[in-house]
């Protein structure tokens, strides 16, 4: 493991020590800390003003039970979180997850990822996560909804257009967003639309936030590609995962030339050497709600294999789009070795901290989700530029402009791991751009 600066080891200790037994988020905190010795020597104002040990403790969190009733009248009780980290730069942005793995410990790791996604926008907002560990798998329509509206019953008065506003994430996608902000507007006896993003296109949505994501994902990838002088045309690559942010990675890719010829869900592996069928895909994850094993069924060309890693398939180009460490070093090695030349994160913290520095040290150029993936919080805040406004932009307009913003993104984290000496990292890079932003927000507006 890298060293800290010493002035950095007594804030991650104190954060162990805080934060017992919560992993993920000790892991995503010490990514960031790792990064920020250069600004530790040039900014000591930082220091002065106990900015960082600021920055990893959250502004509020609020954690409560969710009662509901399934189909056969039984009782049954899920946990909800809402964790808002930070509001320098606006109100809590950021999603909720439904998984059976939520805990604290998660939602706090992601809720700190947030912060610094959402300050590399350059968008006003500000860094939340939330959650719970119901698990939508199996459930009916009717459960659903049930649980949705218990959540929000509870959730409700912590949100606002100025003050919170959820999206989604794993698990929760139109159909949660629409239950919850169905029973917010109860509620409240208000149409509030600017409190939630990732709204159905006929009560608020924007159009590309569905594939803002995925989208935003491969608009960045190109652009390193485009750094390198090289593009998708041709390539190889795999897309871990099946859900939102997968499908519309592997539609922009396709659009783009280049040949997705592998994605997964938690059951297991499809390879299709042919090209993934993205509509068949959507047939099966979307319109099913299906298991991706249900592919290579219907198309001969494919194969499915269970368990296993993905990461063993050939490839030119790794796109994580599924979960949190979900890439471990023997799958760093597997890339390495079929000679894979770019690891970029569409999943928050999909690459483990030794996997990050097998592939670095093997020259394969890797890039992190807070910079990678910013795409889907950036549309949801040109979502809430459209509410405030009242307009519906087209469909062109808003793919330019998510397609502009992922292009200064990428532009910064070069800038800046240039001028804080790292040059071609993107780890410092996204760290230290999304991190002096948020500081210098929180040094100008005082010790709150
Ligand atoms: P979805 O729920 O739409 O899809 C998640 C996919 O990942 C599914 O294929 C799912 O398989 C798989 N998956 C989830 N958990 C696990 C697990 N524990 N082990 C193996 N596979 C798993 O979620 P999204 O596509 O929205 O989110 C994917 C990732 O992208 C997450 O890390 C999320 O935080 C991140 N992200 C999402 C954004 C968004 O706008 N939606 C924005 C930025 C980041 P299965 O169906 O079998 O569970
Ligand atoms: O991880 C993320 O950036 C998201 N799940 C999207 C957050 C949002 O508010 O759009």
């Amino acid at each position: 493991m890298p060293l800290l600066h010493e002035q950095l080891t007594p804030v991650f200790d104190e954060v162990m020590n805080r934060n017992p037994g919560e992993t993920e988020f000790h892991q995503a905190v010490r990514e960031v800390l790792e990064s920020l010795s250069p600004v530790v020597e040039q900014h000591p104002e930082y220091a002065d003003a106990e900015i960082i040990r600021r920055l990893c403790e959250p502004e509020r969190q609020i954690i409560f039970r969710v009662p509901w009733t399934d189909d056969s009248g039984r009782v049954q009780l899920n946990r909800g979180f809402r964790v808002e980290f930070n509001s320098a730069l606006g109100p809590y942005k950021g999603g909720l997850r439904f998984h059976p793995s939520v805990y604290l410990g998660i939602v706090k790791f992601l809720g700190f990822e947030q912060i610094f996604k959402n300050s590399l926008t350059g968008l006003p907002i500000g860094g939340a996560k939330g959650g719970s560990d119901f698990d939508p798998k199996g459930r009916s329509e009717a459960e659903v909804m049930r649980f949705c509206q218990s959540f929000m019953l509870e959730l409700y008065r912590h949100l606002g257009e100025y003050t919170d506003v959820p999206a989604g994430d794993i698990g929760v996608g139109g159909r949660e967003i629409g239950y919850m902000f169905g029973q917010y507007k109860r509620i409240t006896n208000r149409y509030e639309s600017g409190t939630f993003t990732g709204k159905g296109l006929t009560w608020g949505g924007s159009r590309v936030r569905t594939e803002a994501t995925g989208y935003g994902t491969v608009f960045f990838v190109d652009e390193m590609l485009r750094a390198a002088g090289d593009s998708f045309e041709g390539k190889r690559v795999i897309v871990s995962g099946s859900g939102n942010v997968a499908i519309y990675a592997i539609e922009k890719i396709h659009q783009l030339g280049g040949r997705v010829i592998a994605c997964s869900d938690s059951g297991g592996y499809i390879v299709d050497e042919d090209g993934v069928d993205l509509s068949l895909v959507k047939e099966i994850k979307n319109d099913r709600r299906g298991r991706i094993e249900e592919y290579a069924t219907v198309r001969t060309s494919a194969r499915f294999v269970a368990g296993g890693s993905i990461w063993d398939v050939p490839s030119d180009i790794a796109l994580p789009c599924a979960t949190q460490n979900e890439l471990d070093e023997p799958g760093a090695t597997a890339l390495i070795r079929s000679g894979c030349r770019i690891v970029a994160e569409g999943a928050n913290m999909p690459t483990t901290p030794g996997a990050i520095r097998a592939l670095r040290e093997a020259g394969v150029s890797f890039a992190p989700g807070k910079a990678v993936n910013a795409g889907g919080v950036a549309t949801s805040a040109l979502e809430m530029q459209q509410n405030a406004s009242r307009d519906s932009w087209t469909f062109e307009h808003t793919e330019e402009r998510l397609a502009v913003i992922m292009s200064s993104i990428h532009d910064r984290c070069l800038e800046t791991a240039d001028r804080y000496g790292t040059p071609g990292d993107y780890v410092a890079g996204a760290n230290i751009a999304g991190f002096i932003r948020v500081a210098d927000a929180m040094l100008a507006l005082g010790v709150i």
